[in-house]
């Protein structure tokens, strides 16, 4: 008998995400993603000097911000013919960089661990076994030590003690499907604390650059900051010093605790590497970090998180990599609240509308996806197909394209979990393939990309700003470019059309619009969806404590503040669809 589950609002996420799921005998048959708040900022910076547009877009998100300042910057600078300067783009690197890996980091432990991690069970830890435990898979982490694994069993006694689980309500605790003991779930308890100090000073280098975070400043043309040393706010010698020990500490932090930590997690919860797949399709433009202006295959850039080309996959075959072609991303609206003014097609960016069309249901209501449409996400595809973006494409990309660094860690874990790269599209495998790509990214950033900068500054390099597009009399009467990024979510691109010295369009198409987007006209499930009831046997024991899904939803990191980024031309909120 198929009974009906809604999850909402699902946690730890940003912003709202409610799921619709039909199950029985424990599988889940069908899965409904349904974004449910209204907001966001595409409309409102038309009009505006797009000089500015960096500054209300970067406003999309707070948590993977940043990304959206440098996607704005740099397709207005692919529009207006500007060419940032080289310490620029490097400085860029490594602010998306550390942003990256701060925000893998989160996921792992704040937002994600705990679908894995028993929390109370910690409580009975031996503190000497969570000890042995962390060696035993090889975390060689400094806070591995009997002194502290004592002192936060102890904090979670309180916390028990207390009847108030504060930051830890709401868990399924009672499931029966938590399965680590309890050393490793006091393991991992710590490192949530510790974890939460690490993502406060790794985040740090954005702060020294843009002056602040959350949102640090951008600039068109360069960088906001300065690093000549006769200005007297210049970037000094202290805090390239300071840049430079949170590097390190960043690669310690990745290599010591988080990689170990999600490879022997997910090694206890092995079956979900077969649990969770979405659509083998695969589009990535580079390593975490990656940025274009415009087209890549007339980009001059030369970032080491380019290193990987840009291409898309099929069809989970490896042995095929196909050239990337911006032309061939188009939006969807078939389930989604808006209409395009020639009805359901797919739109290229360059060409998107952003017309709302709210058809309900109204509140109060329990079946939402009764409705063909039922989400505020577009559902984007790539060439006319469903395509995932992500960690796992981008590790896809990189293996197929035989990137050395890539290439050795995904060897060594597969081989140490017994598992196929082609298993990494799961549920388990979102979540590793973050690690993995997270310690790439964390020695780039200590061998490269800050040495590099060093060196240049050393050798009397101080230039951050290319003034020569600066005033829009030098511009082009009309013009259009596009940014392609690869920030923690995966892919995202920024496309601007600049009339007469003003933003005439504006689109932005999101890493988790493509991955929570609904079903398009043809009926094909977006990515979150079929990786829930896209084989039918992903398992629910206990429909009122649906811990399974959210593991498989939670993989993915979803961020609806950023799937979701409409608004009115006054600003005002046009209608409110949460339950
Ligand atoms: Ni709001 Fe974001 C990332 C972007 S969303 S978190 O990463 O862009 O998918
Ligand atoms: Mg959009």
């Amino acid at each position: 008998m198929a009974q009906r589950v809604v999850i909402d609002p699902l946690t730890r996420i940003e912003g709202h995400l409610r799921i619709e799921l039909e199950t029985g005998n424990h599988k889940i048959d069908k899965a409904w993603s349904e974004t449910t708040q209204f907001r966001g900022i595409e409309t409102i910076v038309a009009g505006r000097d797009p000089r500015d547009a960096w500054a209300f877009v970067q406003r999309i998100c707070g948590v993977c911000t940043s990304v959206h300042a440098v996607a704005s910057i740099v397709a207005v600078e692919n529009a207006i013919g500007s060419n940032p300067p080289t310490q620029a783009r490097l400085i860029r690197d490594m602010v998306l960089a550390s942003q990256n890996i701060q925000d893998h980091v989160i996921h792992f432990y704040h937002l994600h661990a705990l679908d894995w991690v028993n929390v109370p069970s910690a409580a009975t830890a031996d503190p000497q076994k969570a000890v042995d435990f962390a060696k035993a898979i090889g975390s060689t982490w400094k806070g591995n030590t009997v002194a502290r694994m004592t002192e936060v069993r102890d904090t979670v006694k309180g916390i028990l003690d207390s009847g108030q689980l504060t930051i830890f309500t709401g868990g399924y605790w009672n499931h029966p499907d938590y399965r680590l003991p309890p050393e490793a779930n006091l393991m991992a308890v710590a490192h949530y604390l510790d974890a939460l100090q690490f993502q406060r000073s790794m985040i740090r280098i954005g702060t020294v650059f843009g002056g602040k975070n959350p949102h640090p400043n951008f600039l068109v043309g360069g960088m906001a900051c300065t690093i000549d040393p006769s200005h007297s706010e210049s970037i000094n010698q202290v805090q390239i010093d300071q840049i430079r020990q949170w590097i390190a500490e960043s690669a310690e932090f990745v290599n010591d605790c988080y990689l170990p930590d999600a490879t022997a997690i997910m090694g206890v919860y092995k079956d979900y590497f077969d649990i969770g797949a979405a659509q083998p399709n695969y589009l990535a433009v580079g390593l975490a970090g990656a940025t274009y202006a415009g087209d890549p295959a007339a980009s001059r850039l030369t970032s080491a998180f380019t290193a990987v080309k840009p291409g898309a996959i099929y069809d989970g075959d490896l042995g095929t990599v196909h050239p990337f072609d911006p032309t061939r991303i188009a939006e969807w609206v078939s389930s989604a609240w808006y209409t395009y003014q020639d009805g359901d097609v797919g739109l290229t960016p360059d060409k998107g509308e952003t017309t709302p069309h709210y058809t309900g249901p109204q509140p109060p209501y329990d079946w939402v996806a009764d409705h063909p449409q039922y989400t505020w996400s577009k559902a984007p595809r790539y060439d006319g197909r469903v395509v995932q973006v992500g960690p796992v494409a981008r590790v896809m990309l990189a293996y197929a394209q035989g990137h050395p660094a890539t290439k050795a860690l995904v060897d060594a874990a597969t081989k140490k979990l017994g598992i196929t790269v082609g298993q990494l599209n799961s549920t388990a495998g979102r979540t590793l393939a973050r690690a993995l790509e997270c310690s790439v990214l964390a020695d780039i950033l200590a061998r490269t990309t800050f040495p590099t900068f060093v060196k240049n500054l050393k050798g009397g390099d101080i230039d951050v700003f290319d003034p020569s597009k600066w005033e829009p009399s030098s511009w082009p009467a009309s013009s259009s470019g596009f940014s392609l990024v690869e920030v923690p979510r995966g892919f995202l691109s920024h496309w601007v059309s600049v009339e007469k010295g003003k933003v005439a369009r504006y689109q932005a198409v999101v890493p988790t619009t493509w991955l929570a987007g609904g079903r398009d006209a043809q009926g094909r499930q977006g990515p979150y969806e079929e990786s829930l009831a896209g084989k039918g046997q992903h398992p629910l024991a206990d429909p009122s404590q649906p811990l399974e899904p959210l593991r498989t939803i939670h993989s993915f990191d979803p961020c609806m503040s950023c799937a979701v980024h409409v608004m009115d031309p006054e600003g005002a909120e046009l209608q409110v669809a949460t339950s």
